[in-house]
């Protein structure tokens, strides 16, 4: 478990070097920022560059833990397709070559004949990173197998526009600091989460004008419970972070019994203030997230003792945590988080928000 464990980490890393450079780099940036009219675009090529970082970055979490744990290769699920269409109907498949050459003329294809764009991406893909700080870890890779859900960039939105929105509180509502890579192992058996990294590429803005990210980890397995971030209790009022969807009555409720709501962009955000305890909670009563959004966040969560349980179910006084099923079919179906949730890291303040959702 540890070898998958420093596996991930790094690999996120690698993740987000690649959404760092798409935007630090002048001539990804271009690339990410512009808006192709249709008809003035080559239909031979990818139409929409931030879907190809997506896509880029999904495929590197496959390719290199595919490669150090061959028994988890068809295990690898992620948000995104890595075939494209383009308008000429043709398909054109995303795959990581073992070699950075033969990375970057795939994406070179892929991306009009642009060598300079795609030798930057596959550099990036192909870049020996180390982790440390990695513990061991007393146990193995469960038997009967886990799986793993990828979102490469939650919060693309703000991946792309951008507006830094800050708080008092240390929480952003919007902006680069909301955009985050999530990678979750998940137990067949249980269907629950054991592994968690929540990679925050674009975590403070260096001196040099340069974004550093952070990357945190946890595992939960059995009595086994090891995290990398060490929370921060925030004093004062009790702080649930809200989709800016969330139903108005909700949000009246809420406050109505003392909590202070913050709007904050990104699920996967959202779950690590809730880890780093800027937050206290994350209150979602809607089925918009999926399982990519909360396998591997969930795990950190719960390597604290918190979790991730179902919105619906905890108001009927049942403690469901969101689980993790094999078989899917329509995956935007059953992939849903269909009942909602509701993050937290101290059990206690479950009661609170339970008393308050259902004065
Ligand atoms: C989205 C993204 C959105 C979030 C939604 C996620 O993922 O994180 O911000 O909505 O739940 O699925 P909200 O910000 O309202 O919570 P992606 O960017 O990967 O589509
Ligand atoms: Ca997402
Ligand atoms: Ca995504």
């Amino acid at each position: 478990l540890r070898d998958l464990l420093e596996a991930l980490v790094v690999v996120s890393e690698k993740a987000a070097n690649i959404a760092r450079i798409c935007r630090q780099d002048d001539h990804l940036f271009g690339l990410l920022v512009q808006e192709k009219e249709a008809d003035q675009s080559n239909p031979r090529f990818v139409q929409d560059f931030k879907t190809l970082a997506d896509v880029l970055i999904q495929e590197t979490v496959k390719h290199d833990i595919g490669n150090a744990f061959p028994v988890l290769r068809d295990k690898i699920h992620g948000e995104e397709d890595n075939v494209f269409c383009n308008t000429l109907g043709e398909e054109i498949r995303v795959e990581i070559q073992t070699s950075s050459e033969a990375t970057a003329e795939l994406l070179e294809k892929v991306l009009d004949g642009d060598g300079a764009a795609a030798r930057l991406l596959a550099n990036e893909v192909h870049r020996e990173i180390s982790a440390s700080g990695i513990p061991e870890i007393p146990s193995g890779i469960p038997a009967g197998n886990v799986g793993i859900w990828i979102d490469p960039i939650d919060s693309t939105a703000e991946y792309i526009g951008a507006k830094e929105t800050r708080t008092d509180c240390g929480v952003s509502v919007s902006g680069l600091s909301c955009v985050t890579v999530l990678i979750g192992v998940y137990q067949i058996e249980t269907g629950l989460p054991i592994l968690g990294i929540v990679n925050q590429p674009f975590s403070e803005l260096a001196e040099d004008n340069r974004w550093r990210g952070r990357c945190h980890w946890g595992v939960s397995l059995d009595d086994l419970k090891l995290c990398s971030a060490q929370p921060t209790h925030h004093r004062g009022s009790k702080l649930v972070c809200l989709s800016s969807s969330e139903d108005a009555a909700i949000k009246e409720k809420l406050e109505s019994k003392g909590f202070r709501l913050i709007e904050a962009a990104g699920a996967g955000y959202k779950i690590l203030c809730t880890i780093t305890g800027s937050a206290d909670a994350y209150v979602l009563s809607k089925g918009s997230t999926y399982k990519w959004d909360t396998c591997g966040p969930q795990a950190v969560l719960k390597s604290l003792g918190g979790d991730v349980v179902q919105y619906s179910q905890a108001l009927e006084d049942n403690l469901i945590s969101v689980n993790y099923p094999t078989d899917y079919e329509n995956k935007l179906e059953s992939c849903c988080n269909r009942s909602g949730l509701i993050a937290y890291r101290d059990p206690s303040i479950l009661q609170d928000i339970y008393d308050a959702l259902k004065a």
